[in-house]
């Protein structure tokens, strides 16, 4: 618990509120390279390949899979870099994002 208040006669603060949190989700196609689905994940959620090529082969196999959770601002980014990326090159790779 933070806070700097000191002595007894202090009342709680007022908390600020916690951000949400909102998971990124990697949807399955049957288009897209398992090599591309990689890259992607060690570029935009800064994964080792070793865990890039277990969260593609999840999706790969279960037809969705988490690639990090994070606050609403940052999540969609991440959703809106991976789209055109996998855009740009012709890939119909999707991702989208929930409420955790
Ligand atoms: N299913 C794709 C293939 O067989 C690979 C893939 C994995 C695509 C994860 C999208 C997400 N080439």
């Amino acid at each position: 618990r933070g806070g700097t208040g000191v002595g007894l006669a202090t009342k709680p603060e007022t908390k600020t509120a916690k951000p949400g949190l909102y998971k990124v989700l990697m949807l399955n196609d049957d288009y897209t390279p398992m090599e591309f689905v990689v890259l992607t994940l060690q570029r935009f959620f800064k994964m080792s390949i070793e865990d890039a090529t277990r969260v593609m082969l999840h999706v790969h196999q279960r037809g969705v899979g988490v690639c990090g959770i994070f606050t609403y601002e940052v999540a969609e980014t991440k959703v809106n870099q991976v789209i055109d990326f996998a855009r740009q090159h012709q890939h119909p790779l999707q991702c989208t994002m929930e409420k955790e």
